[in-house]
């Protein structure tokens, strides 16, 4: 009987705190830059963002990216872009990421972010998100 109230005191602790102390964890620019990012990805402004808007979202940052507009990105048109996230992204690894593998890579991410699978993603989750992966990060 104890060691299960033991694990059901952590798991409630954790539940209760760890979200806002993760969030606290980001640097005030950082949010402030996500914040701007989920509104232009939640193009119908109704505070959630759907799968079919990030991939919209991508789909357009894309477009600014592809400077020689020759519908691939390569490392060089992704200037401060982690390279270990590019490579992860580039699935056939010929060094240059198409639609279909940003969307995808997107697509992936997004139900990563979406941690109470209800199919959209709150502000929250992305702080969420953004803050554990750069804990792993460090
Ligand atoms: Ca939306
Ligand atoms: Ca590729
Ligand atoms: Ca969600």
């Amino acid at each position: 009987m104890k060691p299960m109230l033991a694990a059901l005191v952590l798991v409630t602790a954790s539940a209760s705190f760890l979200p806002d102390a993760c969030a606290q964890a980001l640097p005030a620019a950082v949010e402030e830059r996500i914040r701007v990012q989920f509104a232009v990805a939640d193009e119908n402004k109704d505070g959630v963002v759907e799968v079919d808007e990030i991939v919209g979202h991508a789909l357009y940052v894309f477009a600014r990216h592809d400077t020689n507009k020759n519908r691939y990105l390569e490392q060089a048109e992704l200037p401060g872009h982690d390279p270990a996230r590019f490579r992860q992204a580039d699935r056939d690894g010929d060094g240059r990421l198409s639609h279909g593998e940003v969307a995808a890579d997107k697509v992936l991410e997004f139900f990563e972010i979406d941690a109470n699978r209800d199919g959209v993603v709150t502000i929250q989750e992305v702080l969420v998100y953004e803050s554990a992966q750069r804990a792993k990060r460090k």
